[in-house]
């Protein structure tokens, strides 16, 4: 078996523990245990002249290999052009969208310092997986290193639409460097169809079936895989929360009222001022859920040093202030505001006690936390999620009740229905939403999308039927 190779620009080290970890990084980790492999990444540090050569960390069958960058580079590889562009880019906000040359160039020379970092420790047959927006040249850089064997890349973001990839003036570059890949990974087939008619119209490709693209003297493949939860963990965490302490302290301190939550990093993409502003529009338009409701949004701080991260860290304080401000009484508070990140079972808690699960963002490539909250269900009387029709996991989540997150009304609409909603609808349709859940897991993606690596770049290069 090739080795496994896995690039992201956060690795989770050897030593963060299961509880703390994502889904996705226990998954990887698994990927590269089973198979032995290296996963490559920034080390978290920055030194002006750091070194050439990462700094390598053995673990089991896993080798870690971390580079530390110059902290010029990595400011306007990171803040720059990963998140101050492509970030939102990628989640149609052109009103944030920085564009600066010197944030363009940073990036590149931050995939040449990272290819020439992992070229020397790759053999011929290993398998690269590159993940997000963080890398899309890192292919190239590499091929000019020499490097011929297989890359796979997938974004976790969504692939915005051409008409607004277009504002990018690296766009034709970008896809370019996409044509390097074998095989490149996207959320949804609605991102799929976005980058295939770009290529299509704007790059001049061909599309052979099964997503097959030519582009100039490459070809590859362009395909969704819709990434899930490891959703066996998330049913036990959530059946021993029953239990739990923290189920205890919960059901305490609201005393008999419904819960409904909101867990998302605090970030412009989520939709938070609207969820607020909905939930104000509640207890506004319908008085019987005051005191009865009570809303708790976990946002833990992301992003802090990027201004427009600030300004909506202060906007949301505002707002939830004034619910509360407005609506509490001596006795209840309709919202509870935390920025905290919590253990995954103590998420499994609120999740599996909150008889609504609100998820809103704007526009989101999947967005996990939906599905991890219809995995925390009580099978027999479970909570309803309502989400965004932006996000990814729509496309799966049909038992959910979609809003749309501009449509503040709506929102509300869509709550007061959630908290009415009967036991017997609540139950048809988590089983809606649990099905694709259940089959479609981080581990069932990873291999999926790995299959597909190992065997894509051969079927690439039979091209399309005439
Ligand atoms: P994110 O934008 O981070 O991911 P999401 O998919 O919701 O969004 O994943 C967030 C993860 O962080 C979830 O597993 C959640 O449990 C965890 N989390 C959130 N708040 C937490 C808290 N307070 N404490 C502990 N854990 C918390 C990006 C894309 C998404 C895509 C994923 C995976 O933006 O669209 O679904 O990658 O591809």
């Amino acid at each position: 078996m090739a080795r496994l190779v896995i690039v992201s620009n956060r690795v989770a080290s050897p030593k963060e523990r299961a509880a703390k970890a994502g889904g996705l990084a226990v998954a990887l980790r698994e990927a590269l245990s089973e198979q032995g492999g290296l996963w490559f990444g920034w080390s978290g540090e920055t030194a002006v002249d750091a070194p050439a050569a990462p700094k390598i960390v053995r673990s089991g069958r896993v080798t870690y290999a971390l580079q530390t960058l110059d902290p010029d580079d990595q400011r306007a590889h990171y803040a720059g052009y990963a998140n101050g562009t492509l970030w939102p880019l990628c989640h149609y906000r052109l009103g944030l969208l920085s564009v600066r040359r010197s944030d363009w160039e940073g990036y590149r020379r931050v995939n040449v310092t990272f290819a020439a970092s992992l070229m020397p420790l790759l053999k011929p047959d290993d398998v690269v997986w590159v993940h997000d927006y963080h890398f899309i040249p890192l292919a190239s850089e590499l091929r000019a290193l020499g490097f011929t064997g297989r890359i796979g890349y997938f974004h976790h973001i969504p692939w915005p639409t051409p008409e607004v990839f277009y504002t990018l003036p690296s766009h034709a570059a970008l896809v370019q460097d996409l044509s390097q890949y074998d095989l490149v990974g996207l959320q949804t087939e609605h991102d799929v169809r976005a980058l295939l008619t770009y290529i299509s119209s704007e790059a001049r490709g061909w599309i052979g079936p099964g997503g097959i693209v030519g582009l100039k003297n490459r070809r590859f493949r362009v395909a969704a895989y819709p990434i899930g939860i490891d959703t066996e963990m998330f049913v036990k965490d959530a059946t021993h929360a029953q239990r739990s302490e923290d189920m205890r302290r919960l059901r305490a301190s609201l005393a008999g009222r419904t819960l409904a939550v909101g867990v998302d990093r605090l970030d412009y993409s989520k939709g938070l001022p609207n969820k607020f502003a909905a939930f104000d529009n509640l207890l506004e338009r319908w008085p019987e859920h005051r005191s009865h409701v009570t809303m708790m949004q976990v946002a833990p701080v992301s992003r802090g040093e990027v201004s427009e991260y600030q300004i909506l860290r202060r906007e949301l304080e505002e707002s939830g202030g004034r619910i509360n401000g407005r609506f509490a009484e001596f006795d209840w508070v309709p919202l509870r505001y935390l920025n905290k990140v919590f253990p995954r079972n103590t998420l499994a808690t609120l999740y599996r006690h909150a008889r609504v699960g609100l998820v809103t963002p704007l526009r989101d490539g999947m967005n996990l936390v939906a599905k991890e909250y219809v995995a925390a269900q009580n099978p027999e009387d479970p909570g309803v999620l309502v989400l965004s029709r932006f996000a990814g996991a729509a496309d799966e989540l049909t038992g959910a009740l979609l809003v749309n997150p501009y449509d503040i009304e709506g929102m509300a609409e869509a709550m007061d229905a959630a908290l009415r909603m009967p036991k017997e609808e609540r139950i048809e349709r988590w089983r809606a939403n649990m099905e694709p859940v259940s089959r479609n897991t981080i581990h069932a993606w990873c291999a999926h999308f790995l299959r597909d690596l190992g065997t894509e770049a051969d079927a690439a290069i039979a091209g399309p039927e005439s």
